[in-house]
């Protein structure tokens, strides 16, 4: 199953790279904001960049709903019971057409933080989002996506006064499991550090861009 996906996830990434589209693939517990945080990148982006969605949940078209609804191009896949997406799913959304010419994808994941981990789905890198309602103990009991992550994003940092979660345990705990990751603190509510996040998807867009056209240029030599 994996080879079958780890093979369906490089046509996906080097159709991806084709077009110059960076892909981010979100994983979260259910309710840890993965639609919200997708609105807000969407509320400051969305004008200088072309933002595109796929959605993967259990059941009904909800998040792709509230993603048209702010104009953005959204395939939702509805995984019947599945408890991730995998990367043949990927490919049979973009082959739907729509999400051609992105400068942006971003993927949501099926709520869950285990079984979308094993999973390559194509894209330049997995972030991990964690709310503050969850508690400060979830990155060792997860320890594989939160290892694997490129970013962690700890979410629903106004509810910080009202729940018992300390950021620096937290954050320990990330570094820990993955010393290269960085990890970013925000409120989608407030967008208090949104712009952390939205930088880093420009910065990395930029540096793809970079890349892509250097081995270009390289293979023109
Ligand atoms: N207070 C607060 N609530 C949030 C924030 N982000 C999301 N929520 C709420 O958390 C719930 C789940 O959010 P949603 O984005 O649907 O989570 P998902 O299941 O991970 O996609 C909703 O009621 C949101 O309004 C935030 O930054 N602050
Ligand atoms: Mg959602």
């Amino acid at each position: 199953v994996l080879a079958a996906n780890a093979a369906a996830a490089a046509r996906v990434r080097s159709r991806l790279r084709e077009a110059g589209t960076l892909v981010v693939n979100l994983i979260a517990s259910p309710g840890a904001g993965k639609t919200t945080l997708l609105e807000a990148t969407v509320a400051q982006l969305g004008e200088r960049l072309r933002i595109g969605a796929i959605v993967g949940d259990i059941a009904t078209e909800r998040d792709a709903d509230r993603l048209r609804r702010l104009g953005v191009p959204a395939r939702q896949i509805t995984t019947g019971g599945a408890c991730h997406l995998d990367a043949r799913q990927v490919e049979g959304a973009l082959a739907q057409g729509g999400l051609d010419g992105l400068d942006l994808l971003l993927i949501e994941n099926v709520g869950n933080l285990i079984c979308p981990t094993s999973y390559d789905l194509g894209e330049d890198w997995k972030t991990v989002l964690l709310s503050v309602a969850e508690g400060d103990d979830k990155p060792f009991k997860y320890p594989g996506i939160f290892a694997r992550a490129a970013f962690a994003v700890i979410t629903k940092a106004d509810l910080l006064p009202h729940v018992t979660f300390a950021l620096d345990v937290a954050r320990a705990q990330i570094a820990a499991l993955n010393p290269e990751g960085r990890c970013i603190v925000l409120s989608a509510r407030t967008g208090e550090g949104v712009d952390a996040w939205t930088g880093l998807l420009v910065a990395a867009l930029a540096a793809k861009r970079a890349e892509i056209s250097r081995s270009a240029e390289a293979a023109r030599r």
